[in-house]
Protein backbone atom coordinates (compact mmCIF):
# COMPACT_ATOMS: atom_id res chain seq x y z
CA UNK A 1 0.00 0.00 0.00
CA UNK A 2 1.27 3.02 -0.94
CA UNK A 3 -0.62 5.01 1.93
CA UNK A 4 -1.86 8.60 2.37
CA UNK A 5 -2.37 9.64 5.76
CA UNK A 6 -3.58 7.10 8.12
CA UNK A 7 -6.66 7.98 10.02
CA UNK A 8 -7.43 4.63 11.67
CA UNK A 9 -9.67 5.65 14.83
CA UNK A 10 -8.88 8.40 17.01
CA UNK A 11 -8.94 9.87 20.59
CA UNK A 12 -11.09 12.80 19.64
CA UNK A 13 -14.27 11.94 21.57
CA UNK A 14 -17.55 11.65 19.72
CA UNK A 15 -19.68 14.66 19.32
CA UNK A 16 -23.05 13.97 20.20
CA UNK A 17 -26.00 15.07 18.40
CA UNK A 18 -29.52 17.24 20.71
CA UNK A 19 -32.68 15.21 20.35
CA UNK A 20 -33.73 15.62 16.66
CA UNK A 21 -37.13 17.01 17.69
CA UNK A 22 -35.56 19.87 19.31
CA UNK A 23 -33.34 21.14 16.35
CA UNK A 24 -34.35 23.89 14.31
CA UNK A 25 -34.65 22.35 11.05
CA UNK A 26 -35.81 19.17 11.17
CA UNK A 27 -33.34 16.94 9.42
CA UNK A 28 -35.11 14.68 6.60
CA UNK A 29 -33.16 11.51 8.47
CA UNK A 30 -34.07 11.41 12.23
CA UNK A 31 -33.19 7.95 12.93
CA UNK A 32 -30.06 6.73 11.07
CA UNK A 33 -30.67 2.83 12.27
CA UNK A 34 -34.36 2.54 11.17
CA UNK A 35 -33.99 4.09 7.63
CA UNK A 36 -30.93 1.85 7.21
CA UNK A 37 -32.97 -1.22 7.87
CA UNK A 38 -36.05 0.30 6.34
CA UNK A 39 -34.97 2.16 3.17
CA UNK A 40 -34.84 1.26 -0.75
CA UNK A 41 -34.01 3.54 -3.39
CA UNK A 42 -37.79 2.80 -4.90
CA UNK A 43 -38.97 5.36 -1.75
CA UNK A 44 -37.08 8.02 -3.82
CA UNK A 45 -37.80 7.12 -7.08
CA UNK A 46 -41.21 7.80 -6.06
CA UNK A 47 -40.64 10.59 -4.40
CA UNK A 48 -39.50 12.30 -7.73
CA UNK A 49 -42.14 11.38 -9.44
CA UNK A 50 -40.89 8.33 -11.58
CA UNK A 51 -40.61 7.57 -14.36
CA UNK A 52 -42.42 10.96 -15.87
CA UNK A 53 -43.66 10.53 -19.13
CA UNK A 54 -40.25 11.27 -21.22
CA UNK A 55 -38.65 8.33 -18.81
CA UNK A 56 -35.29 9.67 -16.50
CA UNK A 57 -34.24 12.63 -18.08
CA UNK A 58 -31.94 14.03 -15.78
CA UNK A 59 -32.88 17.73 -17.41
CA UNK A 60 -36.60 16.76 -17.21
CA UNK A 61 -36.23 15.75 -13.66
CA UNK A 62 -33.98 18.81 -12.53
CA UNK A 63 -34.38 21.12 -14.01
CA UNK A 64 -37.87 21.43 -16.29
CA UNK A 65 -40.57 19.63 -14.24
CA UNK A 66 -40.73 21.24 -11.11
CA UNK A 67 -44.24 22.36 -9.57
CA UNK A 68 -45.17 26.02 -10.77
CA UNK A 69 -44.42 27.66 -6.98
CA UNK A 70 -40.76 26.02 -7.61
CA UNK A 71 -40.33 27.14 -11.30
CA UNK A 72 -40.27 30.60 -10.07
CA UNK A 73 -37.55 29.98 -7.16
CA UNK A 74 -33.75 30.83 -8.09
CA UNK A 75 -32.32 28.04 -9.14
CA UNK A 76 -28.77 29.39 -9.69
CA UNK A 77 -27.36 32.77 -7.83
CA UNK A 78 -24.44 33.56 -9.82
CA UNK A 79 -21.23 35.33 -8.23
CA UNK A 80 -18.37 36.06 -10.76
CA UNK A 81 -14.91 36.73 -10.08
CA UNK A 82 -15.46 40.69 -10.54
CA UNK A 83 -18.40 40.35 -7.74
CA UNK A 84 -20.72 40.41 -10.62
CA UNK A 85 -24.32 38.78 -9.82
CA UNK A 86 -27.07 36.90 -11.75
CA UNK A 87 -30.11 34.93 -10.66
CA UNK A 88 -31.53 32.28 -12.48
CA UNK A 89 -35.03 30.85 -11.90
CA UNK A 90 -36.23 27.47 -12.74
CA UNK A 91 -37.70 28.74 -15.36
CA UNK A 92 -35.11 30.93 -16.60
CA UNK A 93 -33.00 27.86 -16.74
CA UNK A 94 -35.97 25.35 -18.72
CA UNK A 95 -35.70 28.23 -21.31
CA UNK A 96 -31.61 28.32 -21.90
CA UNK A 97 -31.35 25.40 -21.55
CA UNK A 98 -34.38 24.17 -24.42
CA UNK A 99 -32.47 26.56 -26.41
CA UNK A 100 -29.26 24.78 -25.91
CA UNK A 101 -30.95 21.85 -26.64
CA UNK A 102 -32.34 23.02 -30.14
CA UNK A 103 -28.61 24.31 -31.32
CA UNK A 104 -27.50 21.22 -30.07
CA UNK A 105 -30.18 19.32 -32.32
CA UNK A 106 -30.07 22.05 -35.47
CA UNK A 107 -26.36 20.97 -35.80
CA UNK A 108 -27.00 17.29 -35.71
CA UNK A 109 -26.38 15.74 -32.76
CA UNK A 110 -27.46 11.83 -32.18
CA UNK A 111 -28.32 10.54 -29.40
CA UNK A 112 -24.97 9.13 -27.67
CA UNK A 113 -22.64 11.70 -28.91
CA UNK A 114 -20.19 13.01 -26.86
CA UNK A 115 -19.99 17.13 -25.91
CA UNK A 116 -17.37 18.40 -23.74
CA UNK A 117 -17.73 21.22 -22.05
CA UNK A 118 -14.32 23.31 -21.22
CA UNK A 119 -15.28 26.65 -19.70
CA UNK A 120 -15.03 28.91 -16.55
CA UNK A 121 -17.69 28.23 -13.86
CA UNK A 122 -20.00 30.79 -15.84
CA UNK A 123 -23.81 30.26 -15.77
CA UNK A 124 -23.52 28.63 -19.42
CA UNK A 125 -21.98 25.87 -18.10
CA UNK A 126 -24.79 24.83 -16.18
CA UNK A 127 -27.16 25.75 -19.09
CA UNK A 128 -25.08 23.93 -21.40
CA UNK A 129 -24.68 20.89 -19.68
CA UNK A 130 -28.29 20.27 -19.21
CA UNK A 131 -29.18 21.27 -22.65
CA UNK A 132 -26.64 18.62 -23.86
CA UNK A 133 -28.60 16.22 -21.46
CA UNK A 134 -31.99 17.45 -23.16
CA UNK A 135 -30.78 16.55 -26.41
CA UNK A 136 -29.24 13.20 -25.15
CA UNK A 137 -25.67 13.82 -25.24
CA UNK A 138 -23.23 12.42 -23.14
CA UNK A 139 -21.54 14.99 -21.43
CA UNK A 140 -18.13 14.80 -20.17
CA UNK A 141 -17.50 18.63 -18.14
CA UNK A 142 -13.68 19.55 -18.06
CA UNK A 143 -11.49 21.38 -15.52
CA UNK A 144 -11.05 24.99 -16.97
CA UNK A 145 -7.61 24.47 -15.27
CA UNK A 146 -6.75 21.65 -18.01
CA UNK A 147 -3.87 22.06 -20.40
CA UNK A 148 -3.96 20.56 -24.26
CA UNK A 149 -2.36 17.35 -23.50
CA UNK A 150 -5.37 16.70 -20.86
CA UNK A 151 -7.81 17.78 -23.27
CA UNK A 152 -6.66 16.03 -26.12
CA UNK A 153 -6.58 12.35 -24.23
CA UNK A 154 -10.36 12.56 -23.17
CA UNK A 155 -11.13 13.83 -26.76
CA UNK A 156 -9.57 11.12 -28.70
CA UNK A 157 -10.65 8.55 -25.97
CA UNK A 158 -14.27 9.28 -26.38
CA UNK A 159 -13.99 10.71 -29.75
CA UNK A 160 -16.08 13.63 -28.80
CA UNK A 161 -18.17 15.30 -31.84
CA UNK A 162 -18.35 19.02 -30.03
CA UNK A 163 -16.62 20.99 -27.70
CA UNK A 164 -17.82 24.32 -26.12
CA UNK A 165 -15.09 26.43 -24.81
CA UNK A 166 -14.86 30.35 -23.86
CA UNK A 167 -12.66 33.19 -26.21
CA UNK A 168 -9.89 32.93 -23.17
CA UNK A 169 -9.41 28.85 -23.12
CA UNK A 170 -9.88 28.53 -26.57
CA UNK A 171 -6.39 28.40 -27.45
CA UNK A 172 -5.62 25.00 -26.05
CA UNK A 173 -8.11 23.27 -27.87
CA UNK A 174 -6.81 25.09 -31.09
CA UNK A 175 -3.36 23.77 -30.31
CA UNK A 176 -4.94 19.91 -30.47
CA UNK A 177 -7.50 19.60 -32.79
CA UNK A 178 -5.54 18.94 -36.09
CA UNK A 179 -4.87 15.56 -33.24
CA UNK A 180 -8.70 15.31 -32.73
CA UNK A 181 -10.77 14.72 -36.13
CA UNK A 182 -13.81 13.49 -34.38
CA UNK A 183 -14.62 17.07 -33.48
CA UNK A 184 -16.96 18.97 -35.71
CA UNK A 185 -17.73 21.89 -34.23
CA UNK A 186 -16.03 24.26 -31.55
CA UNK A 187 -18.65 26.33 -29.96
CA UNK A 188 -17.61 29.26 -28.13
CA UNK A 189 -19.29 30.76 -25.66
CA UNK A 190 -18.13 35.09 -25.76
CA UNK A 191 -19.78 36.25 -22.47
CA UNK A 192 -18.13 39.90 -23.39
CA UNK A 193 -18.36 39.69 -27.47
CA UNK A 194 -14.85 40.53 -27.64
CA UNK A 195 -14.60 37.40 -30.63
CA UNK A 196 -14.91 38.18 -34.14
CA UNK A 197 -11.98 35.78 -35.50
CA UNK A 198 -14.32 32.54 -36.64
CA UNK A 199 -12.96 29.68 -38.24
CA UNK A 200 -14.93 27.37 -40.37
CA UNK A 201 -15.45 25.05 -37.80
CA UNK A 202 -16.12 27.54 -34.62
CA UNK A 203 -19.57 28.64 -34.39
CA UNK A 204 -21.34 31.46 -31.64
CA UNK A 205 -23.21 30.14 -28.83
CA UNK A 206 -24.83 33.32 -28.35
CA UNK A 207 -25.73 33.24 -32.22
CA UNK A 208 -27.22 30.17 -32.45
CA UNK A 209 -29.76 29.91 -29.48
CA UNK A 210 -30.90 33.24 -30.45
CA UNK A 211 -33.71 32.49 -33.18
CA UNK A 212 -34.49 29.01 -31.64
CA UNK A 213 -37.62 28.11 -29.62
CA UNK A 214 -37.38 28.45 -25.89
CA UNK A 215 -39.11 24.94 -25.16
CA UNK A 216 -38.14 21.58 -26.16
CA UNK A 217 -39.88 18.46 -26.16
CA UNK A 218 -37.33 16.16 -24.65
CA UNK A 219 -37.64 12.86 -26.05
CA UNK A 220 -37.89 9.80 -24.21
CA UNK A 221 -35.28 8.60 -21.91
CA UNK A 222 -34.24 5.36 -20.81
CA UNK A 223 -32.71 5.38 -16.96
CA UNK A 224 -29.59 3.11 -18.62
CA UNK A 225 -29.10 5.91 -21.46
CA UNK A 226 -25.82 7.59 -20.47
CA UNK A 227 -25.35 10.78 -19.38
CA UNK A 228 -22.04 12.53 -17.90
CA UNK A 229 -18.48 10.95 -18.35
CA UNK A 230 -15.95 12.00 -15.82
CA UNK A 231 -12.54 11.07 -16.23
CA UNK A 232 -10.28 9.45 -13.54
CA UNK A 233 -6.83 8.39 -12.86
CA UNK A 234 -5.75 5.13 -12.18
CA UNK A 235 -2.11 3.88 -11.48
CA UNK A 236 -1.40 2.68 -14.96
CA UNK A 237 -2.26 4.23 -18.43
CA UNK A 238 -4.17 7.68 -19.10
CA UNK A 239 -7.30 8.23 -17.07
CA UNK A 240 -10.51 6.56 -17.55
CA UNK A 241 -14.26 7.83 -18.32
CA UNK A 242 -16.30 6.51 -15.67
CA UNK A 243 -19.94 6.62 -17.74
CA UNK A 244 -22.78 7.49 -15.67
CA UNK A 245 -26.52 6.90 -16.54
CA UNK A 246 -29.61 9.68 -16.21
CA UNK A 247 -30.80 7.00 -13.69
CA UNK A 248 -27.80 8.37 -11.17
CA UNK A 249 -30.06 10.84 -10.05
CA UNK A 250 -32.24 8.85 -7.86
CA UNK A 251 -29.05 7.84 -5.34
CA UNK A 252 -27.55 11.86 -6.05
CA UNK A 253 -31.12 12.94 -4.90
CA UNK A 254 -31.41 10.44 -1.85
CA UNK A 255 -28.41 12.10 -0.49
CA UNK A 256 -28.61 15.61 -1.08
CA UNK A 257 -31.86 14.70 0.38
CA UNK A 258 -30.71 12.96 3.55
CA UNK A 259 -26.70 13.66 3.91
CA UNK A 260 -26.65 16.98 2.88
CA UNK A 261 -30.03 17.27 4.03
CA UNK A 262 -31.58 19.77 2.02
CA UNK A 263 -35.16 22.09 2.64
CA UNK A 264 -35.55 23.36 -0.64
CA UNK A 265 -38.35 25.80 0.45
CA UNK A 266 -35.79 27.81 2.68
CA UNK A 267 -31.83 26.18 2.13
CA UNK A 268 -29.26 28.10 0.18
CA UNK A 269 -26.86 25.64 -0.63
CA UNK A 270 -23.61 26.27 -1.95
CA UNK A 271 -20.87 23.27 -3.49
CA UNK A 272 -17.79 24.86 -3.98
CA UNK A 273 -16.30 22.08 -6.12
CA UNK A 274 -16.02 22.45 -10.02
CA UNK A 275 -18.03 20.61 -12.33
CA UNK A 276 -15.22 19.06 -13.90
CA UNK A 277 -14.98 17.10 -11.22
CA UNK A 278 -17.81 14.81 -10.24
CA UNK A 279 -19.36 16.37 -6.39
CA UNK A 280 -19.50 19.51 -9.00
CA UNK A 281 -21.91 17.46 -11.01
CA UNK A 282 -23.63 15.57 -8.58
CA UNK A 283 -23.82 17.63 -5.93
CA UNK A 284 -23.46 20.77 -7.46
CA UNK A 285 -26.00 20.35 -10.44
CA UNK A 286 -28.51 16.94 -10.42
CA UNK A 287 -29.04 16.67 -6.23
CA UNK A 288 -29.79 19.55 -5.09
CA UNK A 289 -31.73 20.66 -8.15
CA UNK A 290 -33.57 17.40 -8.19
CA UNK A 291 -35.42 18.79 -5.02
CA UNK A 292 -35.60 22.27 -6.63
CA UNK A 293 -32.99 23.77 -4.34
CA UNK A 294 -31.51 27.17 -4.68
CA UNK A 295 -27.60 26.73 -5.61
CA UNK A 296 -24.84 29.36 -5.04
CA UNK A 297 -22.32 29.09 -7.94
CA UNK A 298 -19.20 31.22 -7.09
CA UNK A 299 -16.77 31.69 -9.77
CA UNK A 300 -13.74 32.61 -8.77
CA UNK A 301 -10.83 30.31 -7.29
CA UNK A 302 -10.32 29.89 -3.45
CA UNK A 303 -9.77 33.18 -0.76
CA UNK A 304 -10.24 32.94 2.49
CA UNK A 305 -11.87 35.92 2.59
CA UNK A 306 -13.80 36.01 -0.20
CA UNK A 307 -15.61 32.27 0.47
CA UNK A 308 -16.68 33.68 4.14
CA UNK A 309 -17.98 36.68 2.38
CA UNK A 310 -19.47 34.65 -0.11
CA UNK A 311 -21.13 33.09 2.68
CA UNK A 312 -22.24 36.20 4.02
CA UNK A 313 -23.75 37.75 0.97
CA UNK A 314 -25.74 34.85 -0.17
CA UNK A 315 -26.87 34.06 3.34
CA UNK A 316 -25.77 30.20 2.37
CA UNK A 317 -26.87 27.70 4.96
CA UNK A 318 -25.47 24.08 3.97
CA UNK A 319 -22.00 24.07 2.71
CA UNK A 320 -20.71 21.23 0.85
CA UNK A 321 -16.78 21.37 0.48
CA UNK A 322 -13.27 20.00 0.57
CA UNK A 323 -10.24 19.06 3.19
CA UNK A 324 -7.74 21.30 1.85
CA UNK A 325 -9.92 24.10 1.82
CA UNK A 326 -11.20 23.74 5.16
CA UNK A 327 -7.18 23.26 5.97
CA UNK A 328 -6.46 26.19 4.15
CA UNK A 329 -9.25 28.41 6.15
CA UNK A 330 -8.09 27.35 9.92
CA UNK A 331 -4.90 28.36 8.37
CA UNK A 332 -5.90 31.93 7.39
CA UNK A 333 -7.05 31.94 11.18
CA UNK A 334 -9.85 32.45 13.75
CA UNK A 335 -9.66 36.02 13.62
CA UNK A 336 -10.95 36.72 9.83
CA UNK A 337 -14.02 34.80 10.81
CA UNK A 338 -15.20 37.72 12.76
CA UNK A 339 -15.48 40.07 10.21
CA UNK A 340 -17.98 38.18 8.71
CA UNK A 341 -21.51 36.85 9.62
CA UNK A 342 -21.93 33.32 9.25
CA UNK A 343 -24.88 33.04 11.31
CA UNK A 344 -26.84 31.38 7.92
CA UNK A 345 -24.78 28.47 8.12
CA UNK A 346 -26.91 25.30 9.54
CA UNK A 347 -24.82 22.37 8.15
CA UNK A 348 -21.83 21.84 6.77
CA UNK A 349 -19.92 18.87 4.54
CA UNK A 350 -16.57 17.81 3.13
CA UNK A 351 -15.31 15.33 0.46
CA UNK A 352 -12.46 14.60 -1.40
CA UNK A 353 -10.11 13.89 1.12
CA UNK A 354 -9.70 12.16 4.49
CA UNK A 355 -10.89 15.12 6.62
CA UNK A 356 -8.68 15.56 10.02
CA UNK A 357 -10.46 15.29 13.17
CA UNK A 358 -8.85 18.54 14.12
CA UNK A 359 -11.01 19.92 11.00
CA UNK A 360 -14.17 18.63 12.40
CA UNK A 361 -13.81 20.12 15.56
CA UNK A 362 -12.10 23.59 14.47
CA UNK A 363 -15.99 23.54 12.44
CA UNK A 364 -17.73 23.33 15.36
CA UNK A 365 -15.46 26.20 17.33
CA UNK A 366 -15.43 28.52 15.01
CA UNK A 367 -18.34 28.41 12.75
CA UNK A 368 -20.59 26.66 14.98
CA UNK A 369 -21.50 23.46 13.15
CA UNK A 370 -18.75 20.04 12.80
CA UNK A 371 -18.22 19.18 9.44
CA UNK A 372 -19.55 16.20 8.46
CA UNK A 373 -17.50 13.70 6.03
CA UNK A 374 -18.45 11.60 2.94
CA UNK A 375 -16.86 9.37 1.20
CA UNK A 376 -16.84 8.80 -2.39
CA UNK A 377 -15.98 8.21 -6.22
CA UNK A 378 -16.10 9.17 -9.50
CA UNK A 379 -17.48 5.95 -9.95
CA UNK A 380 -19.69 5.46 -7.37
CA UNK A 381 -21.47 9.05 -8.58
CA UNK A 382 -23.21 9.28 -5.12
CA UNK A 383 -21.73 9.70 -1.30
CA UNK A 384 -21.65 5.98 -0.28
CA UNK A 385 -20.71 6.36 3.22
CA UNK A 386 -21.42 9.38 5.25
CA UNK A 387 -21.81 11.48 8.19
CA UNK A 388 -25.64 12.56 8.90
CA UNK A 389 -27.09 15.33 10.69
CA UNK A 390 -28.93 12.82 13.12
CA UNK A 391 -26.07 10.57 13.72
CA UNK A 392 -23.36 11.58 16.09
CA UNK A 393 -20.05 12.22 14.90
CA UNK A 394 -16.57 10.53 15.60
CA UNK A 395 -13.99 12.75 14.29
CA UNK A 396 -11.53 11.27 11.92
CA UNK A 397 -14.27 8.50 10.29
CA UNK A 398 -15.57 8.83 7.27
CA UNK A 399 -19.31 7.93 8.90
CA UNK A 400 -21.59 4.91 7.98
CA UNK A 401 -23.12 3.45 4.47
CA UNK A 402 -25.74 5.44 3.20
CA UNK A 403 -29.14 3.26 3.72
CA UNK A 404 -29.42 1.06 0.27
CA UNK A 405 -25.94 0.77 0.11
CA UNK A 406 -23.92 -2.29 1.08
CA UNK A 407 -19.99 -1.45 2.09
CA UNK A 408 -17.43 -4.58 3.07
CA UNK A 409 -13.79 -4.47 4.51
CA UNK A 410 -12.48 -7.75 2.22
CA UNK A 411 -9.25 -9.60 3.13
CA UNK A 412 -6.69 -10.26 0.01
CA UNK A 413 -9.13 -13.29 -1.54
CA UNK A 414 -12.02 -10.50 -1.19
CA UNK A 415 -13.74 -12.27 1.45
CA UNK A 416 -15.51 -10.25 4.19
CA UNK A 417 -13.43 -9.13 7.31
CA UNK A 418 -14.62 -8.76 10.73
CA UNK A 419 -15.19 -5.31 12.64
CA UNK A 420 -11.82 -3.46 13.45
CA UNK A 421 -9.68 -5.41 10.93
CA UNK A 422 -7.91 -3.11 7.69
CA UNK A 423 -8.79 -4.55 4.27
CA UNK A 424 -10.25 -3.39 0.58
CA UNK A 425 -12.79 -0.94 1.17
CA UNK A 426 -15.13 -2.65 -1.38
CA UNK A 427 -18.99 -1.86 -2.17
CA UNK A 428 -21.78 -3.85 -3.69
CA UNK A 429 -22.30 -2.25 -7.01
CA UNK A 430 -26.18 -1.86 -6.87
CA UNK A 431 -26.43 1.57 -6.11
CA UNK A 432 -28.62 3.59 -9.27
CA UNK A 433 -25.30 5.94 -9.37
CA UNK A 434 -22.68 2.93 -9.61
CA UNK A 435 -20.61 4.07 -13.06
CA UNK A 436 -22.06 1.28 -16.01
CA UNK A 437 -18.30 1.10 -17.77
CA UNK A 438 -14.94 2.42 -18.22
CA UNK A 439 -15.76 4.09 -22.01
CA UNK A 440 -14.07 1.28 -24.03
CA UNK A 441 -12.53 -0.56 -21.31
CA UNK A 442 -15.10 -2.96 -20.26
CA UNK A 443 -12.44 -5.62 -18.96
CA UNK A 444 -11.14 -2.70 -16.31
CA UNK A 445 -14.88 -1.97 -15.46
CA UNK A 446 -15.23 -6.04 -15.29
CA UNK A 447 -11.59 -6.58 -13.33
CA UNK A 448 -12.94 -4.43 -10.25
CA UNK A 449 -15.42 -6.87 -9.24
CA UNK A 450 -14.24 -9.41 -7.32
CA UNK A 451 -16.65 -12.11 -5.79
CA UNK A 452 -19.27 -10.00 -6.49
CA UNK A 453 -17.85 -7.00 -4.48
CA UNK A 454 -16.43 -3.52 -6.35
CA UNK A 455 -12.73 -2.84 -4.98
CA UNK A 456 -12.60 0.93 -4.52
CA UNK A 457 -9.04 1.27 -4.34
CA UNK A 458 -8.90 2.46 -0.85
CA UNK A 459 -7.86 0.64 2.15
CA UNK A 460 -10.15 0.99 5.53
CA UNK A 461 -11.66 -0.72 8.74
CA UNK A 462 -15.28 -0.38 10.43
CA UNK A 463 -15.45 -0.25 14.17
CA UNK A 464 -17.60 -2.38 16.18
CA UNK A 465 -20.09 0.66 15.62
CA UNK A 466 -20.23 0.36 12.16
CA UNK A 467 -18.19 3.71 11.51
CA UNK A 468 -15.78 3.29 8.71
CA UNK A 469 -12.16 4.96 9.36
CA UNK A 470 -9.87 5.68 6.15
CA UNK A 471 -6.02 3.68 5.96
CA UNK A 472 -5.13 4.85 2.68
CA UNK A 473 -4.98 4.23 -0.78
CA UNK A 474 -3.96 1.02 -2.41
CA UNK A 475 -2.01 1.97 -5.08
CA UNK A 476 -0.11 4.72 -6.44
CA UNK A 477 -2.80 7.17 -7.13
CA UNK A 478 -1.97 10.39 -5.89
CA UNK A 479 -4.39 12.48 -3.70
CA UNK A 480 -3.55 16.12 -3.67
CA UNK A 481 -5.91 18.65 -2.73
CA UNK A 482 -8.64 16.52 -3.33
CA UNK A 483 -7.51 15.74 -6.89
CA UNK A 484 -6.44 12.32 -7.98
CA UNK A 485 -3.75 12.41 -10.10
CA UNK A 486 -2.41 9.53 -12.20
CA UNK A 487 1.32 9.49 -11.66
CA UNK A 488 1.40 7.70 -15.54
CA UNK A 489 -0.27 10.85 -16.40
CA UNK A 490 2.64 13.54 -15.34
CA UNK A 491 5.65 11.13 -15.96
CA UNK A 492 4.47 10.74 -19.53
CA UNK A 493 4.52 15.00 -19.69
CA UNK A 494 7.54 15.02 -17.76
CA UNK A 495 9.19 13.02 -20.77
CA UNK A 496 7.96 14.86 -23.33
CA UNK A 497 10.06 17.83 -22.12
CA UNK A 498 13.22 18.34 -23.74
CA UNK A 499 16.14 17.38 -21.31
CA UNK A 500 14.05 14.66 -19.46
CA UNK A 501 15.21 11.10 -19.92
CA UNK A 502 13.30 9.12 -17.12
CA UNK A 503 11.15 9.94 -14.62
CA UNK A 504 9.10 8.43 -11.85
CA UNK A 505 6.25 9.99 -9.57
CA UNK A 506 4.62 9.90 -6.10
CA UNK A 507 2.51 11.45 -3.83
CA UNK A 508 4.56 13.09 -0.91
CA UNK A 509 2.47 13.50 2.44
CA UNK A 510 1.50 17.18 2.56
CA UNK A 511 0.30 18.94 5.70
CA UNK A 512 -1.98 20.91 3.79
CA UNK A 513 -2.45 19.27 0.72
CA UNK A 514 -2.79 15.74 1.83
CA UNK A 515 0.28 14.83 -0.79
CA UNK A 516 2.07 17.04 -3.25
CA UNK A 517 2.57 15.40 -6.26
CA UNK A 518 6.94 15.13 -6.34
CA UNK A 519 9.07 13.52 -9.16
CA UNK A 520 12.36 12.20 -9.16
CA UNK A 521 14.12 13.36 -13.01
CA UNK A 522 17.08 11.92 -14.86
CA UNK A 523 18.54 14.47 -17.15
CA UNK A 524 19.33 13.02 -20.84
CA UNK A 525 23.12 13.85 -21.60
CA UNK A 526 24.11 17.45 -22.03
CA UNK A 527 21.75 19.11 -19.41
CA UNK A 528 22.93 20.13 -15.94
CA UNK A 529 20.34 20.06 -13.05
CA UNK A 530 19.71 23.56 -11.97
CA UNK A 531 16.82 25.15 -10.11
CA UNK A 532 16.06 27.41 -13.31
CA UNK A 533 15.99 23.46 -15.04
CA UNK A 534 13.19 22.30 -12.65
CA UNK A 535 11.31 25.85 -12.53
CA UNK A 536 11.13 25.20 -16.56
CA UNK A 537 10.17 21.50 -16.30
CA UNK A 538 7.41 22.69 -13.40
CA UNK A 539 5.84 25.22 -15.70
CA UNK A 540 5.71 22.80 -19.10
CA UNK A 541 3.96 20.35 -17.13
CA UNK A 542 1.39 22.55 -15.70
CA UNK A 543 0.83 23.94 -18.87
CA UNK A 544 0.39 20.20 -20.82
CA UNK A 545 -1.84 18.77 -17.99
CA UNK A 546 -3.60 21.17 -15.10
CA UNK A 547 -2.68 23.03 -12.48
CA UNK A 548 -2.66 20.96 -9.87
CA UNK A 549 -1.40 17.96 -11.66
CA UNK A 550 1.96 19.22 -12.08
CA UNK A 551 5.25 18.55 -9.77
CA UNK A 552 5.62 20.66 -6.97
CA UNK A 553 9.00 19.13 -5.94
CA UNK A 554 11.45 17.87 -8.34
CA UNK A 555 14.68 15.91 -7.70
CA UNK A 556 16.91 15.14 -9.77
CA UNK A 557 18.60 11.95 -9.77
CA UNK A 558 21.37 9.79 -12.26
CA UNK A 559 18.87 6.75 -12.76
CA UNK A 560 15.51 5.54 -11.63
CA UNK A 561 14.99 2.33 -9.46
CA UNK A 562 13.12 -0.29 -12.26
CA UNK A 563 11.70 -3.87 -11.79
CA UNK A 564 13.53 -6.40 -14.08
CA UNK A 565 10.69 -5.95 -16.53
CA UNK A 566 11.32 -2.21 -16.85
CA UNK A 567 9.33 -1.02 -14.23
CA UNK A 568 9.62 2.58 -12.97
CA UNK A 569 9.21 1.25 -8.87
CA UNK A 570 7.30 4.22 -7.28
CA UNK A 571 7.39 2.64 -4.05
CA UNK A 572 10.40 2.31 -3.72
CA UNK A 573 11.50 6.18 -4.61
CA UNK A 574 8.82 6.94 -2.04
CA UNK A 575 10.09 4.90 0.38
CA UNK A 576 13.33 6.55 -0.32
CA UNK A 577 11.76 10.14 0.19
CA UNK A 578 10.31 9.26 3.36
CA UNK A 579 12.95 7.65 4.97
CA UNK A 580 10.95 4.15 5.35
CA UNK A 581 12.05 0.54 4.98
CA UNK A 582 12.61 -0.43 1.21
CA UNK A 583 10.64 -3.90 1.55
CA UNK A 584 10.53 -6.69 -0.99
CA UNK A 585 12.87 -5.42 -3.22
CA UNK A 586 13.69 -8.57 -4.99
CA UNK A 587 12.15 -7.81 -8.73
CA UNK A 588 14.56 -4.88 -8.59
CA UNK A 589 16.63 -4.38 -11.59
CA UNK A 590 20.69 -4.65 -11.02
C1 LIG B 1 -15.87 12.26 -4.84
C2 LIG B 1 -14.43 11.97 -5.07
C3 LIG B 1 -12.13 9.30 -4.90
C4 LIG B 1 -11.04 8.98 -3.89
C5 LIG B 1 -11.41 7.90 -2.93
C6 LIG B 1 -10.51 8.21 -1.76
C7 LIG B 1 -10.54 9.73 -1.73
C8 LIG B 1 -12.81 10.76 -1.26
C9 LIG B 1 -12.82 10.73 0.91
C10 LIG B 1 -11.62 10.16 0.46
C11 LIG B 1 -10.96 9.76 2.63
C12 LIG B 1 -13.05 10.80 2.33
N1 LIG B 1 -11.63 10.22 -0.89
N2 LIG B 1 -13.54 11.09 -0.18
N3 LIG B 1 -10.69 9.67 1.32
N4 LIG B 1 -12.09 10.29 3.14
N5 LIG B 1 -14.17 11.33 2.83
O1 LIG B 1 -13.59 12.34 -4.28
O2 LIG B 1 -14.14 11.27 -6.20
O3 LIG B 1 -12.06 12.22 -7.31
O4 LIG B 1 -12.90 9.88 -7.82
O5 LIG B 1 -11.81 10.45 -5.63
O6 LIG B 1 -10.78 10.13 -3.08
O7 LIG B 1 -9.21 7.76 -2.01
O8 LIG B 1 -11.18 6.62 -3.50
P1 LIG B 1 -12.70 10.97 -6.83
Amino acid sequence: MSGTTTAGETHYPTIEKPPMHDVAVKPNMMDYDEMAQTYAWEKTEQELRLPRANGYNKATICIDDHPPEVMQRPALVWEATDGKKEVYTFNDLKRETSKAAHMFKNMGLQKGDRVFVFLERIPELYIIVFGALKAQALVGPLFAAFGPEAIKDRIQDCEARFVITSPSLKHRVDSILAECPSVEKVIIVDRKDEYTDYQPNEVSYFEQTRNVPDTFDVPYTDKDDYSIIHYTSGTTGKPKGAVHRHYAVISQAATAKYVLDLHPESDIYWCTADPGWVTGTSYGMFGPWAWGTTSVVYEGPFKADVWYRVIQDHKVTVWYTAPTAIRMLMKAGDDIVKNYDLSSLRHLLSVGEPLNPEAVVWGQKVLGHVFHDTWWQTETGAMHICNYPCMPVKPGSMGRPHPGVTVGILDEQYNPLPAGEEGHLALKPTAPSFFRTYWKKEEMYQSKIKNGWYITGDRASMDTDGYYWFFGRSDDVINTAGHLVGPFEVESALIEHPAVAEAGVIGKPDPERLEIVKAFVSLKNGYTPSDALKEDIRKFVRNLLAAHAYPREIEFIDSLPKTRSGKIMRRLLKARDLGLPEGDTSTLED
